[in-house]
């Protein structure tokens, strides 16, 4: 190797270490930004529930968590198999599924937001 070569290759090499902490750097940010919700979870977030639809294994328990500023419920359509009550700012509501099928479910305080949660 010429010495002209052996700096284009120090010069390669730098570019693309300094591109894959960059890449890497980038890609932890964003996470971090915008935390999603686990296997079993669900957001609160922007007036919606996230994910709105959720399927899981029979005896799973779920887990609500507000993520925004004013407070959600979590109730079942048909008024009895579970209902929060007001969560605010941060709170969490857990309920744990012991039967199959569908089961849809609403904020009292908003009426567009819904969501089902399918227990296979
Ligand atoms: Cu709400």
């Amino acid at each position: 190797m010429t010495k002209s070569e052996i700096a284009i290759s120090k010069f390669i090499f730098s570019s693309a270490l300094i591109l894959l902490v960059l890449v890497s750097g980038a890609g932890c940010k964003k996470s971090k930004d915008e935390p999603k919700p686990g296997p079993n979870e669900v957001f609160m977030q922007n007036t919606a529930f996230n994910p709105s639809s959720i399927t899981v294994a029979l005896n799973t328990t779920i887990t609500w968590t507000n993520k925004d500023g004013t407070a959600h419920t979590v109730t079942s359509n048909d008024g009895t198999s579970f209902s929060s009550g007001n969560i605010g700012n941060g709170g969490t509501f857990t309920h744990k599924f012991t039967a199959t099928g569908s089961f849809p479910y609403h904020c009292t305080i908003h009426s567009g937001m819904t969501g089902t949660v399918i227990v296979n």
